[in-house]
C-alpha cells in the first residue's frame, strides 16, 4: 500500500474508532497552539531574551531572579493576548458535544481550549493568567497587561506568582487523580502537539494504552512513542484535528 493509501486508511480507522468511543480523552500540548501563533518550547520559537523558555520555567530562576521571571511571563501574556484558538481547538469542541464521557487533558496554560467554548478541560501545569501567593497560596484570575512588579498578595502581603507548574514541581494531587481515573476508562486517547519529553504528562498515552485504550498521536514530527501508540499521524494539528472528528469525509 503506498503512503498515501496507509494515510487515508489510518485516518478512517481512527475516524471509526472515535465514532464507536463512548469515552474519549485528548492530551494536548504547545503544538495544538501553535498555528494560532503561541510558540512551542522545544522549537525555534522557545528562546526569549537569551533564555531557554524551560530555564525560566522553574522554582530555581524564580528564587534567584523573581523580576526576570516576571518579565518573562509578562512578555508571554502580552504575546498570547490577541491569539485565538484554531480549527484544531474548534474541532475538540466539536468532539466534546457528541461524546457522552468527554475529558481533555493540556499542558498548556494559554487558556485557548476554554476561548474555544472546551468545558471539561482538566489544566495539568497550570494557567497564565492566574496568578498564586508565595506565603498563603491563595489562587486569582489577573489579565492585567502587564502585572506590575513586585505583585503582592492583598491577603498577606507576600510576593505572587503565576500559577503555572514549574519543572521539579508537584502536579496539582487532584488534578493528577482526574487524569489517571480518565486514563484508566477512556475507549480512545488521542494525543495532540506534544514532544514527549516532560513528565508525567508524557508517559500518559502509555499508561491510557496499558489500561486498554486505542491511542492516536497528531504530531508534525515523530516523538518517542510514537511508535508504541495504535496510530501516529503525521501533520498539521489545524489540518488533522478537524479530519479525524468533523463529520464530512476525510479528505485523501
Ligand atoms: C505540532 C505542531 C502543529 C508543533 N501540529 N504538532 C521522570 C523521569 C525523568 C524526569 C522526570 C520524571 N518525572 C518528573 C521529572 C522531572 C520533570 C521532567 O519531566 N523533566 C524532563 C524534561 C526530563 N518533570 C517535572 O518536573 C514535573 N513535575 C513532577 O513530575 O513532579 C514530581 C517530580 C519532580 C522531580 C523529579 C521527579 C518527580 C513538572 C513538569 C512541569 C512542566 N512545566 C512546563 C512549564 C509550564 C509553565 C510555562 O509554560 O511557563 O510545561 S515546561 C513545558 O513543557 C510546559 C509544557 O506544558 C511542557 C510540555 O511541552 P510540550 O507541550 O510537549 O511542548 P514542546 O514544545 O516540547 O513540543 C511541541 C510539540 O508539538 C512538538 O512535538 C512538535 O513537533 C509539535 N508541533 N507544531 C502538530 N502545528
Ligand atoms: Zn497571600
Amino acid at each position: 500500500m503506498s503512503r498515501p493509501d496507509q494515510v487515508a486508511k489510518n485516518i478512517e480507522l481512527v475516524r471509526e474508532k472515535i465514532r464507536q468511543a463512548r469515552r474519549v480523552l485528548v492530551l494536548t500540548g504547545a503544538g495544538i497552539s501553535a498555528e494560532s501563533g503561541v510558540p512551542t518550547f522545544r522549537g525555534a520559537g522557545g528562546l526569549w531574551r537569551e533564555y531557554r523558555a524551560t530555564d525560566l520555567a522553574t522554582p530555581e530562576a524564580f528564587a534567584r531572579n523573581p523580576q526576570l521571571v516576571w518579565e518573562f511571563y509578562n512578555y508571554r501574556r502580552q504575546v498570547l493576548a490577541p491569539l485565538k484558538p484554531n480549527a484544531a481547538h474548534m474541532a475538540l469542541v466539536t468532539l466534546e458535544n457528541r461524546t457522552p464521557d468527554f475529558v481533555l487533558l493540556t499542558q498548556n496554560i494559554d487558556g485557548l481550549h476554554q476561548a474555544a467554548g472546551s468545558r471539561a478541560v482538566v489544566e495539568l501545569h497550570g494557567n497564565i493568567w492566574w496568578v498564586r501567593c508565595c506565603g498563603c497560596g491563595r489562587k486569582s484570575e489577573d489579565r492585567r497587561l502587564p502585572i506590575p512588579y513586585p505583585p503582592y498578595c492583598e491577603a498577606c502581603g507576600a510576593m505572587l506568582r503565576p500559577d503555572v507548574v514549574w519543572f521539579g514541581e508537584s502536579l496539582d494531587s487532584h488534578v493528577l487523580q482526574t487524569a489517571y481515573d480518565n486514563l484508566e476508562r477512556c475507549d480512545v486517547m488521542v494525543v495532540i502537539g506534544t514532544s514527549g519529553v516532560v513528565q508525567p504528562a508524557a508517559s500518559m498515552g502509555l499508561y491510557a494504552q496499558q489500561h486498554g485504550a486505542f491511542v492516536v498521536e497528531i504530531n508534525l514530527e515523530p516523538t518517542p512513542y510514537s511508535r508504541a501508540f495504535n496510530v501516529s499521524l503525521l501533520g498539521k494539528a489545524g489540518e488533522l484535528v478537524p479530519q479525524i472528528i468533523e463529520e464530512s469525509p476525510p479528505s485523501s
